[in-house]
This record gives structure tokens, C-alpha cells and sequence, in this order.
């Protein structure tokens, strides 16, 4: 058996629109109202997939979720035409395809049982997320049905989850045992923190790590005000490397000592202010990006196009890896339809260590797959949404087949009628 990192990313749903519905998220704030591309927004996310493929990465996919969400708006006692426009949005968001707050992962070598556990995130700080878990759960209990995998229920609310967004793992290689390191937020500035230490903490019990290798550790309060609603905003880790920015944890010596205590090989590569103020940080994504090892052993950094585009990032990635720094290489990659609602390269994406043969084949991909997916989203996909259109029975009609004709291509059936 041989245990590899495998990217679940989310695929960009048919209903990708900007509605403005997370504060604290400057970029979906900033483009609340503006029309979406969801065909091209979907195929850039297509084209990433093939760039990690390309790197010599193991691929999977999580699939777009039943939108509008008809289950939901039943609860509240509505219908999709009944319901008002908030509430309408919220029903309808592709939220699900920022497939790093799908989940916590634990991964086996890290576990007391030494199976991999998965706990879906409740996302209930946010109206249009909170409705998320049950479909995922319902993915994920198919993809991870094999007995060398647990999927647990989501954490209770109130207490908020937002998943492997504020989860790091630290480790010699992705087989060996790691240090989990699970970031919470407090509630302080003028945007909420949407990960509870509670919640954290009970993930970590439901998952049976060791407390000696996991840590809990809050981000700066000047972080969350600045923008960064999740720490892999401002914080990504790779194997022994943690690349984080300076203001991204409140009290960053205590958690770098016991960092090093419990993981001395630590090598963590942070970027000052001074060099990359954390407005810059948080506009561009840097942070945001997949740090990935690639088959020869030396890691790279998978970066939007906004990383490039602005000045003190791209100077200090090149000044990094012309050094000899942990970064080896730099891909960029344009998802700047997904950017534009805040989510990045590393938002996109759900971490799992798992030998393949244990995962449900339809939810792997390679090329050829992602020929016939792409050639789905071009035949099904909108090609644009406006705020305006969102109540119009047509459009909602053609998102639902869109979905369907997806879900029948890859066999996923079970799905159809969620
Ligand atoms: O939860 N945006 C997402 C972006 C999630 C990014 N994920 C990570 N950082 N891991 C969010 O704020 C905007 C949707 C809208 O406003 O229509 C949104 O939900």
C-alpha cells in the first residue's frame, strides 16, 4: 500500500454568481452585485486540475451541489420562487466548491486507530454555507467508503467549523505521523471568526490524535481584519515547511516554540510585513496557494495569477527561489472567477493521504476525465449570471440539468436526487 496527497477539488457549479454574502470576505464583498462567468469560472478550475496532473500530482474531485438547495428552503417552509432574493442567493450559492472547507482530514499515520478520519465542516457562520455539510457528507461517504477511512458527523452549532481552511499538518513525509496544528479565531474586530476553538477541539477528539503532536493555536485578530476570514489566507504547510506570513497567528513565538518542540525538523519560511504588507498578502492570494511536493522530492508553490500581478509578492517568490529557500518552483494558475469571490488555488481544494485504491474510482480524475467533464461544462454551464437573473425559472432550470448531466457522466447516480 503506498499513501499519497491527493487534491479533491471542487468542481465550480453551474450557479457560480456574486452575491456579496460573506463579510469579512473582502473580495466577495468587493464584488457583490457583478455579473459571473460560471462555464469559464468552472473550466479554469478544470485547467489547475491539469496543472497539478501535469506536475506529477494525484487528482480527485468533489461535485457541484444540488442548487438551489430545495431541502433547505423547505425547512424554512419555502419555495426557490417563494422565497426572498437574500434567501434566494443563500439557496443558491456554488459555496461547496471551496472544497477546502468541505473537511477537516486526519490522516492515518496521525490517528490512534490508523485509519484516515474526515469530518465534514458545519460552516455555520455564514447563512449560504451552512447548508453545505449534509450533501457533503453524502460525497464523502461514497468517496470514503472503504474501511481504511471514518467520516464522522459535522461538530454541533453553534460552535463554528470551517475545516482544513484552518487545519495544517506537519511532517517528515505525507506516510509518516504529522503534528496537526488546527487555527481558531476570536471574535474581536469588526468581522466574525468563523473557526471555534471548540469546534476544533472536538474534531481532534472525533479524529483520535495524540495530543502531544496536535496544537491549537489562534490567528491574529489583525489578520481577521484585515481579510484573512480563514488561515490558509495567510498561512500554508507542506511537509516540514510551514510558509506563513508575520501577523498571521496572535501569539506567533509561543506556537513556533511548540512547534519546534513537537516537530523539531520544522523549517518555517515567513514573510515579513516589511517586505509583503498583509493587505498585499490577503489582495494577491500569496498564502493561498497549494504547496505541493513533487515527484523528485522538492516542493512547489501553485500561485494565482494575482500573486504575479502584484509587486511585493512576486519580488519576494523570485528573490525565494533564486535563494535557496524550500520553494523550488512557482506554477501559476488563473482562477480569477473564483478569486473574485475569494477563493484562491489552495480554497479550491480538499487534502486527503490515502493510497488511492482505497477511494472510490469515479471521484479520481486524470486527462481523459477531465476532457469529458470539461466538455459537460461547455455543453451545460451558464455562460454568465447577473445578479438580476437569479429568481428566473429558466436559468435555475438549466443549472439543474447541468448538475444532472455532470452526476450521469461520472456514474455518480446516487447524488441525482439530493
Ligand atoms: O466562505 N466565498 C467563500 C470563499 C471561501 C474561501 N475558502 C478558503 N479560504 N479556504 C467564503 O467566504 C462568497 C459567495 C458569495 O458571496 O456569493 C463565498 O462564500
Amino acid at each position: 500500500m503506498s499513501r499519497v496527497e491527493i487534491n479533491f477539488d471542487g468542481i465550480i457549479g453551474p450557479s457560480h454568481n456574486y452575491a456579496g454574502l460573506s463579510p469579512g470576505n473582502l473580495a466577495a464583498m468587493k464584488n457583490r452585485g457583478a455579473v459571473a462567468y460560471p462555464r469559464a469560472a468552472a473550466l479554469q478550475g478544470i485547467a489547475k486540475m491539469r496543472a497539478n496532473i501535469a506536475l506529477g500530482l494525484a487528482q480527485g474531485i468533489l461535485v457541484p451541489h444540488a442548487r438551489p438547495d430545495h431541502r433547505w428552503l423547505a425547512q424554512l417552509g419555502l419555495t426557490y420562487a417563494e422565497a426572498q432574493p437574500h434567501l434566494q442567493a443563500q439557496a443558491l450559492s456554488a459555496s461547496a466548491m471551496w472544497a477546502a472547507n468541505a473537511a477537516t482530514v486526519s490522516p492515518a499515520p496521525d490517528t490512534a486507530d490508523g485509519i484516515c478520519h474526515l469530518s465534514p465542516a458545519n460552516l455555520v457562520t455564514m447563512a449560504h454555507r451552512s447548508h453545505e455539510w449534509p450533501e457533503t457528507l453524502a460525497q464523502l461517504r461514497l468517496a470514503f467508503a472503504n474501511p481504511a477511512f471514518a467520516v464522522h458527523e459535522p461538530v454541533p452549532a453553534p460552535f463554528g467549523d470551517e475545516g482544513a481552511a484552518n487545519h495544517m499538518r506537519l511532517c517528515a513525509a505525507h506516510d509518516a505521523p504529522g503534528v496537526e496544528v488546527f487555527v481558531y479565531g476570536v471574535s474581536g474586530g469588526p468581522f466574525p471568526a468563523r473557526q471555534h476553538r471548540e469546534a476544533s477541539a472536538s474534531v481532534a477528539r472525533h479524529h483520535r490524535l495524540d495530543a502531544a503532536r496536535t496544537l491549537f493555536v489562534q490567528q491574529s485578530e489583525e489578520a481577521i481584519a484585515a481579510g484573512a476570514f480563514h488561515n490558509d489566507v495567510v498561512a500554508v504547510a507542506n511537509e516540514r515547511v510551514l510558509f506563513a506570513h508575520e501577523l498571521a497567528f496572535a501569539d506567533k513565538g509561543a506556537f513556533y516554540a511548540d512547534l519546534r518542540r513537537a516537530f523539531p525538523e520544522v523549517e518555517i519560511v515567513e514573510v515579513p510585513d516589511a517586505e509583503v504588507p498583509l493587505t498585499d498578502a490577503i489582495t494577491s492570494y500569496l498564502f493561498n496557494a497549494q504547496l505541493v511536493t513533487l515527484p523528485g522530492g522538492e516542493m512547489a508553490l501553485v500561485v494565482p495569477e494575482e500573486a504575479r500581478e502584484t509587486p511585493s509578492v512576486w519580488r519576494w517568490l523570485e528573490a525565494h527561489v533564486a535563494g535557496n529557500g524550500p520553494i523550488r518552483r512557482l506554477e501559476v494558475v488563473d482562477v480569477r472567477q473564483s478569486m473574485a469571490n475569494g477563493g484562491g488555488p489552495a480554497c479550491l481544494r480538499l487534502r486527503v493521504v490515502a493510497d488511492p485504491a482505497t477511494i472510490d474510482p469515479r471521484f479520481l480524475v486524470g486527462h481523459a476525465k477531465l476532457d469529458r467533464i470539461a466538455a459537460v461544462i461547455e455543453a451545460h454551464w451558464p455562460e454568465r449570471i447577473g445578479q438580476d437573473e437569479i429568481a428566473d425559472p429558466p436559468l435555475i432550470a438549466r443549472i439543474e440539468a447541468a448538475r444532472r448531466a455532470l452526476l450521469e457522466t461520472l456514474g455518480i447516480v446516487e447524488l441525482i436526487d439530493r
